[in-house]
């Protein structure tokens, strides 16, 4: 462990692929940068060395008096700023920052912004692709995967970017084109005091926003600053002059612009309720964009999805396999529930894992209304059972082989097993893709 000695200006706290980025950058910029993470060996350290060997770093337990040393902490997305050596700093006199107040101030490029508690990865996918098949040069990073600042090219025409709570937490001013927060339910409980603090950081993705993409189905999504702000919404059966939604017309279900019919429903390759919801919102920020309409339905019909995200797997003896293991929270897996519940059977939901602190009474009713069978595994099995008010299919598995082997069991002609967990995965599985590769891999080692 090496101390640092001298004050900085700029404290990077943690060492992850975030920390690295801001590393890179304020290191380009001529910046004096030093790095704390409160891990022995956090991932980015070897990187850190071998590029930059003359930044200090500081391993080990977080240390107030330290931090207090330095005029700005730009903080990585995995620490809390509530953590109390970052508020000893603060007290102090320190500036707080995140990577994405950085990068918004060096972006020469309009921003598209997503978050939501679900459907980001979708919608940021979606918007990427059209703007990609528009002939647009679009770069698309931030919570998704690359980090923002490592986006930044001046040959870029647009940026999209899917940005989480925790990144948004840090976020003073993120200027965007366009902002949307897609829904909002319950999800890292066990970060924040309260809902309020969760809400409130995802609408920190307003700010000096010109265009909001409002979803008119949740009233959380409704920005709660609304000067200097236009509004282009999105809703399910609200049809209306300039807003996307749904309506049943020539014998199908169709997505609307204003009162025009752009695209059948069935037209996507994407399944459920839900993804028409993120088809909209993806055409919204796309419209605000600029983005050529055909262009963008071309997109919307060809684009298949993402892995883990109610993906059909499978079906065998008339019974459909499907795999939400990105559903880690109580929302996502009510919308699945009520997206994929099958019109002549029932459903088998495959549940449970570390529920984050969760309240999970929310799945009660759609569970009761729609589901055959529940199968709960994982640390928080228990606390899903009570939750579900005594729902009589209601059973428990060793792992995930048993609960596959004991859906195929249960479910008759015209089911549909669902793995959606409602809960993250760290507590079986080495996060929610290897969950979901193990549940294809009992899928199709059925017979
Ligand atoms: N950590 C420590 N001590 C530290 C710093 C971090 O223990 O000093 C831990 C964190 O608690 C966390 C892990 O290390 O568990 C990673 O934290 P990080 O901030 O270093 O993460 P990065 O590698 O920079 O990745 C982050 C996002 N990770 C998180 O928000 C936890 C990535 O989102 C994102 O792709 C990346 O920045 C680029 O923008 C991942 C994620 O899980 C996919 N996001 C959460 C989600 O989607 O639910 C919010």
């Amino acid at each position: 462990m090496s101390v640092i000695t001298s004050d900085r200006r700029t404290l990077v706290v943690g060492l992850g692929k975030t920390g690295l980025s801001c590393v890179r950058y304020l290191h380009a910029q001529g910046r004096d940068v030093a790095v704390a993470d409160n891990r022995s060996e956090p991932p980015g350290l070897a990187e850190l060395k071998a590029n930059w060997p003359d930044v200090p770093v500081t391993l080990g337990p977080f240390d107030g008096e330290m931090f207090s040393r330095f005029n700005e902490l730009v903080v990585s997305p995995g620490v809390t700023i509530a953590e109390p050596a970052i508020q000893q700093a603060v007290a102090k006199g320190a500036r707080i920052s995140g990577d994405i107040d950085l990068f918004s101030e060096a972006a020469s490029a309009p921003i598209v912004a997503i978050t939501g508690s679900n459907g980001k990865t979708t919608v940021t996918s979606l918007v990427a692709d059209m703007a990609l098949a528009a002939g647009v040069r679009v770069a698309v990073g931030g919570n998704i995967g690359t980090p923002a600042l490592d986006l930044l090219d001046p040959e870029i025409e647009l940026y999209v970017l899917e940005l989480s709570s925790f990144q948004l937490e840090t976020t003073e001013t993120l200027g965007a084109l366009a902002a949307t927060v897609l829904n909002v339910s319950d999800d890292h409980m066990d970060r924040y005091p309260g809902r309020m603090a969760y809400f409130q950081a995802k609408q920190r993705i307003f700010n000096g926003c010109r265009n909001a993409v409002v979803n008119l189905d949740d009233a959380l999504s409704i920005p709660m600053e609304r000067d200097n702000l236009r509004f282009v919404c999105y809703g399910m059966n609200r049809v209306n002059p300039d807003t996307f939604s749904t309506r049943d017309d020539e014998g199908g279900t169709w997505i609307t612009y204003g009162f025009e019919n752009l695209i059948r429903a069935e037209s996507l390759s994407l399944l459920g309720r839900h993804n028409l919801s993120n088809v909209m919102a993806a055409l919204a920020l796309g419209k605000v964009a600029g983005l050529p309409m055909d262009t963008m339905l071309d997109v919307a019909v060809r684009f298949r999805g993402l892995p883990h995200r109610c993906q059909w797997i499978r079906t065998l003896a008339e019974v459909e396999y499907i795999n939400d293991s990105k559903g880690t929270n109580v929302g996502a897996t009510v919308s699945a529930i009520e997206s994929l519940a099958p019109v002549d059977g029932q459903l088998i939901l495959i549940a449970g894992g570390e529920g984050k602190g969760a309240d999970f009474q929310p799945l009660a009713e759609p569970a009761a209304r729609h589901c055959r069978a529940i199968i709960l595994m994982g640390q928080d099995a228990a606390l899903l059972a009570s939750a579900l008010g005594g729902h009589p299919g209601v059973c428990f598995a060793s792992g995930l082989d048993d609960a596959v082997q004991q859906a195929a069991n249960r479910a008759q002609p015209g089911d549909r097993v669902l793995l959606s967990p409602a809960c993250a995965s760290f507590d079986m599985f080495q996060n929610y893709e290897d969950r979901g590769r193990q549940f294809v891999t009992a899928v199709e080692a059925l017979v």
